[in-house]
């Protein structure tokens, strides 16, 4: 039977590292008055949502390393966040960096349901980028530096009526990524990216071309796995460096059937049925009935390639 569901991509433009937390939520939460405008069931909004990309600066200091960390959630910050998407009946994904009780650092994702609770946590797995400063290139980027490899997996929930997950930016560009969620049913990924315009490492690489890579990626996990998924950019130009929109609703037929047009903040919506999901995990992408385990070891056994002779 038909399951309506109004989804939306709530895509941030810059946050400049001098903007308070307090600053961007009231953004949030503005994009959440649109969204209830705009009958939204669920918000999607981006990775690393309350603070500049901080990956891009070199620290060296700990505790200046910490203070782009959240030690709880929610917390004073983004409790108006909760309250008024619990009073809108809207529930949301929201991206924030996650410094826990034992010390551990994680570049993480929260899935909240329509009455503000917290009904599913993820910690990227994929980290992009270094963890030392790198002459090389025209700009750092040191998740590997301040972030823990996620050690939740790739899980999904119930909620909102469907069978939800999520993943955080890099993780969009490997298969493995959607592949892990559709073997559990997967029927709406929520992700967030701050992706760079430019590349720091091969400078002739234009925002087109990542671009391309960006949709390329979304598109063909959606199609894939027979899910929609949901991808928000935090984009513009922070303290100078700039950072690619796109933000996108792709069907499970690997359509893009939403887009953002600007580099701010920007709501875009999408009118969708869960049970669309059904004829292509039924069918083409039936895996239970196509798929040939046997011959797919290398993909777990190796971590990188093993040439022939
Ligand atoms: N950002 C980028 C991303 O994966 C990147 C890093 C860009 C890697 C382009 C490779 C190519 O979209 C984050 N935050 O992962």
């Amino acid at each position: 039977m038909p399951r309506p569901l109004r989804v939306a991509a709530a895509q941030s433009g810059p946050i400049q590292r001098a903007e308070s937390r307090q600053a961007v939520v009231k953004r949030l939460t503005d994009l959440l008055d649109q969204a209830h405008a705009a009958k939204v069931d669920f918000v999607v909004f981006t990775e690393l949502a309350l603070t500049t990309f901080f990956p891009r600066w070199y620290m060296t200091d700990q505790a200046e390393v910490d203070s782009w960390f959240e030690r709880e959630m929610p917390n004073a910050a983004t409790r108006p966040l909760f309250e008024k998407a619990a009073a809108y009946k809207i529930g949301f994904y929201l991206g924030y960096a996650e410094l826990t009780p034992d010390g551990h650092h994680y570049n993480t994702a929260i899935l909240v349901d329509r009455d503000g609770r917290i009904v599913g946590k993820y910690r990227k797995v994929h980290l992009p980028g270094h963890s030392e400063f790198d002459n090389e290139r025209a700009f750092q980027h040191l998740e590997k530096r301040y972030f823990e490899p996620g050690n939740l997996g790739f899980p999904v929930w119930r909620t909102m009526g469907g069978i939800f997950g999520m993943c955080v930016c890099n993780d969009r560009r490997w298969p493995e990524t959607y592949r892990v969620m559709g073997l559990q049913g997967v029927e709406l990924v929520a992700l967030g990216y701050n992706t760079p315009s430019t590349n720091s490492q091969k400078a002739d690489e234009g925002v087109e071309k990542r671009l391309f890579h960006h949709r390329l990626s979304v598109q063909a996990g959606a199609y894939q796995n027979a899910t929609f998924v949901v991808a928000t950019a935090k984009c513009g130009v922070e303290d100078g460096h700039p950072l690619f929109g796109g933000s996108l609703i792709a069907n499970p037929d690997g359509e893009i059937i939403a887009e953002a047009r600007t580099e701010d903040d920007e709501l875009i919506v999408a009118a969708i049925d869960l049970d669309d999901t059904r004829f292509n995990k039924e069918t083409i992408f039936d895996f239970k009935r196509h798929r040939r385990t046997e011959h797919y070891g290398r993909i777990t056994s190796q971590v990188g390639v093993e040439l022939p002779k």
